[in-house]
């Protein structure tokens, strides 16, 4: 056995997005493409001799090829140590947490996060760095620059290795560890919540409805919810990681979780219903009869935060992406608190959570963290609301109007147009563009704009600049209309049309969202031009 040195050509486009490199299947089979892009991970991360290594990933198809490709090439790279999660299973958060418990050098998620899985599917590979977290955009940049030149890569012709046995093997000098993927996650949240209160919820025959939408955190919430937390059995659904995810899309809005919001609708509904996505750092929370947006999920999590022991001592500050509603905003002025506007994508906060300027931070895509780990984590959501709806007593729908009572409503909602033609939807961007500096005190319909930009975005850590983060028209009373071009999707492009509406006065809190927000529709399409320029006249999704 010994290390092969192998001639390549470079492959265009291999530029991670939003969260990593994300692609077709097939173009991740093509040969030398995966290997291409982890030796550019590796040549830009310099010397690996000695140090450890995070790799596992969300079980969709190729996942265990492209776990045994990274192995040997880890091990002609002189790395002294790879953890692995038995089966080549990690959850994006359980990554962030091994690669900090461990003192890793960094971490290979596999995954394509919420994107369809199988062999006509997606599949992605994303790099995390020493602190936990996505690598900055400085790094991803650098690896992307290295795709372009790469003339050849090194790996072992060693034997494929067994993933699926717990303990120690090795690859060349290589030391090659089969972790159990839950553990080292567990022990965290078990210090992060009051596990008694839990307990003694479920002792008191609280009933809940978890979806694993058979993606990875069906093993996560099967271990935490019913074996440690005594939750009955048949809690988690679609508990078991498969291949295509069932054929289903594995995000978890409530438009892909049908299932959940079936269960979650009816008149013997659990007390409280959540779901996460396909590599587990997405969490969706229902209560019975009443879904809750992640805006205001976040919002109420920062509000009620002191009830969770890891949080009894405050928080520092709350970060969000600029497109989440600003309910959380209000909250932090409350609190005395900073919170901070940082562009889509979880990449942005990463320094805010190093330097202790941010506790929480959350994503209207259905994404919610903390300074626990560097990713934003499902199931930690899904276990902060069971410790607030235990210790308070509280149901979901009682939490949440109570928060609007106090701090006033965001209606919210986002138009996603899925798979639209590139250019049209680029030509949109462009069209309003030129708009922008013109609409700055134009009336709208009942609104009238206050300003409109392009977002920028400087890190107030270490000062580097994101341009070019979305187009916001931002109205006087603070309502807001955002466009952004989405840097996940594989097909074409994909419009995200973000709407929000700030309502003070409870006695119009109860209307159905999209009517709310209709006025708001309505001036998204004139001023954006969306169906002409998309050939569409109304969203593929709207969450
Ligand atoms: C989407 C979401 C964004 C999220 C990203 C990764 O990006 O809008 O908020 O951080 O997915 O989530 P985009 O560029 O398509 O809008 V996940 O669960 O892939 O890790
Ligand atoms: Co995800």
């Amino acid at each position: 056995m010994s290390i092969q040195t192998v001639a390549t050509k470079a492959f265009p486009g291999q530029r991670p997005g939003t969260s990593g490199l994300r692609k077709k299947v097939s173009i991740f089979q093509q040969p030398s493409y995966l290997e291409n892009f982890v030796q550019s991970v590796f040549d830009t991360l310099g010397d690996c001799a000695g140090k450890t290594l995070v790799l596992g990933g969300d079980g969709r198809f190729h996942n265990r090829e492209a776990v045994q490709t990274i192995l040997h090439m880890a091990a002609a790279h002189g790395f002294a140590k790879v953890l692995v999660g038995q089966g080549g299973i990690l959850s994006t958060p359980a990554v962030s947490c091994v690669i900090r418990k461990h003192g890793a050098l960094g971490g290979i998620v596999l995954s394509a996060s919420h994107n369809p899985g199988g062999p006509d599917g997606d599949f992605g590979i994303k790099y995390n760095i020493a602190a936990g977290g996505p690598a900055p955009e400085s790094v991803t940049e650098a690896i992307f620059h290295r795709t372009e030149s790469i003339k050849q890569y090194r790996i072992s012709d060693a034997p494929a290795i067994d993933i699926d046995r717990l303990g120690v093997s090795h690859i060349e000098q290589m030391e090659v560890e089969v972790i159990d993927p839950v553990a080292d996650y567990a022990e965290l949240m078990q210090r992060l919540f009051d596990f008694d209160a839990i307990k003694a919820l479920f002792g008191r025959g609280f009933r809940m409805c978890f979806d694993g939408m058979h993606a990875v955190s069906g093993p996560y919430a099967t271990t935490i919810l019913e074996g440690m937390l005594g939750a009955p059995a048949g809690t988690v659904i679609n508990g078991v990681p498969l291949e295509d995810f069932g054929g289903h899309h594995p995000d978890p809005n409530p438009v892909n979780a049908a299932q959940l919001i079936a269960i979650m609708a009816a008149d013997d509904a659990p007390d409280f219903g959540a779901a996460s996505d396909g590599d587990g750092d997405r969490n969706m929370i229902v209560g019975r009869k009443f879904d809750v947006t992640p805006s205001d999920s976040l919002a109420v999590l920062a509000a009620n935060a002191t009830l969770a022991p890891g949080y009894r001592a405050g928080l520092k500050g709350i970060a969000r992406s600029m497109p989440t509603s600003r309910a959380a905003d209000r909250v932090a002025d409350a609190l005395g608190i900073p919170c901070y506007e940082a562009p889509t994508g979880w990449k942005f906060f990463g320094t805010l959570l190093d330097a202790g300027k941010a506790t929480l931070c959350g994503e209207e895509s259905y994404g919610t963290g903390s300074d626990h780990i560097r990713e934003k984590d499902g199931l930690w959501a899904v276990l902060f609301w069971l410790n607030l709806l235990a210790v308070s007593g509280k149901s979901v729908e009682q939490l949440v109007g109570e928060h609007w009572a106090r701090f006033g409503r965001n209606y919210y909602s986002r138009h996603d147009y899925e798979a639209v033609e590139t250019k049209g939807a680029n030509e949109l961007m462009a069209s309003l563009r030129v708009k922008l500096t013109a609409l700055a005190g134009q009336d709208l319909g009942h609104y009238v704009v206050d300003f409109a930009d392009d977002f920028s975005y400087t890190d107030p850590v270490d000062g580097s600049v994101a341009t070019q983060q979305g187009i916001r028209i931002v109205m006087t009373n603070g309502s807001r209309i955002v466009y952004r071009l989405s840097g996940t999707g594989t097909e074409g492009a994909t419009l995200r049309v973000y709407l929000e509406r700030y309502e003070a006065d409870p006695a119009y809190h109860h209307l159905p969202t999209q009517q709310a927000l209709s006025a708001l529709i309505l001036i998204a399409e004139q001023v954006g031009g969306i169906t002409g320029w998309t050939g569409r006249a109304r969203p593929t999704v709207t969450t």
